[in-house]
């Protein structure tokens, strides 16, 4: 049995989290038996991110890491129909939209004023109030500095908006008209797409890369499709879930 420890759901989107909803669409659309722990502490985590997972007992941190250990036992693992040429697609387009887009989604949420408006409330929205300006300001700040020392919002808002352009249409063109990014079989490059595009979509916050999302239809559509293909595979019950802090 698989434990998958990640923040507490999304409202339209399985989590606010890009790196827990790609991991959970993977457990989920694979089939594999799991169960979904819904906590906001890190303390068990190994290295301190969330998702984290127990597999055979073992406490394993990071999606992609456990998505790989998971490809390499399944005897027929999510991207077993990617020729080398896809596989070096799917690395590079990882890398852009997780080490490039979603800084600059978290710029959106956690640093711009109009952003956080929305976004502290709807994750600190039930920690005690008394200590909730506290806990959501020393995050904050902690983000802020983060993504300032990475050089993320040092940009203005419109150099952003740019950058997240040129790598929106760059996924939307690899799509084009296909029904998922490798033809007609969901890769994890899909979940990938479907977990960043997801947040910034549905994610309740205002911002401007929803536009940029929605000048591109077919990742609009993608995004219902693997959201289709993720709220199928619940019905197949394997997922059982309950909450812990
Ligand atoms: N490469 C990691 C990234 C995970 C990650 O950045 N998670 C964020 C939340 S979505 C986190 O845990 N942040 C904790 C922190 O910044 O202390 C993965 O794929 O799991």
């Amino acid at each position: 049995m698989i434990h998958l420890y990640q923040w507490p759901p999304g409202r339209k989107i399985p989590n606010l989290g890009p790196f827990c909803m790609k991991l959970e669409a993977y457990l989920r659309i694979s089939g594999l038996e799991h169960r979904v722990i819904s906590t906001t502490s890190l303390s068990k985590s190994p290295k301190k991110t969330m998702p984290f997972a127990e597999i055979d007992g073992q406490l394993i941190s990071d999606s992609q890491v456990i998505i790989e250990i998971l490809e390499k036992r399944s005897p027929r693992p999510m991207d077993f129909h990617l020729n080398a040429e896809q596989r070096a697609h799917a690395v590079a387009y990882r890398g852009m939209l997780e080490t490039h887009l979603v800084p600059i989604l978290v710029h959106f949420r956690w640093v711009e004023e109009a952003g956080w408006a929305q976004f502290g409330p709807r994750v600190f929205g039930k920690v005690p109030a008394l200590i909730r300006p506290l806990i959501s300001g020393h995050m904050r700040r902690q983000v802020i500095k983060r993504l300032n020392s990475l050089g993320v919002s040092r940009h203005s808002v419109s150099e952003l908006c740019e950058f997240a352009q040129a790598d929106i249409s760059a996924v939307a063109n690899l799509l084009g008209t296909k029904q998922f990014v490798f033809g007609s079989e969901v890769s994890t490059l899909d979940l990938v797409i479907f977990s960043v595009i997801g947040n910034i979509l549905e994610g309740d916050v205002d911002m401007p890369l929803i536009d940029i999302v929605k000048g591109h239809q077919n990742l609009v559509d993608h995004m219902h499709r693997v959201l289709a293909l993720f709220n199928e595979s619940h019905v197949k019950g394997h997922v059982k879930s309950h909450s812990k802090s």
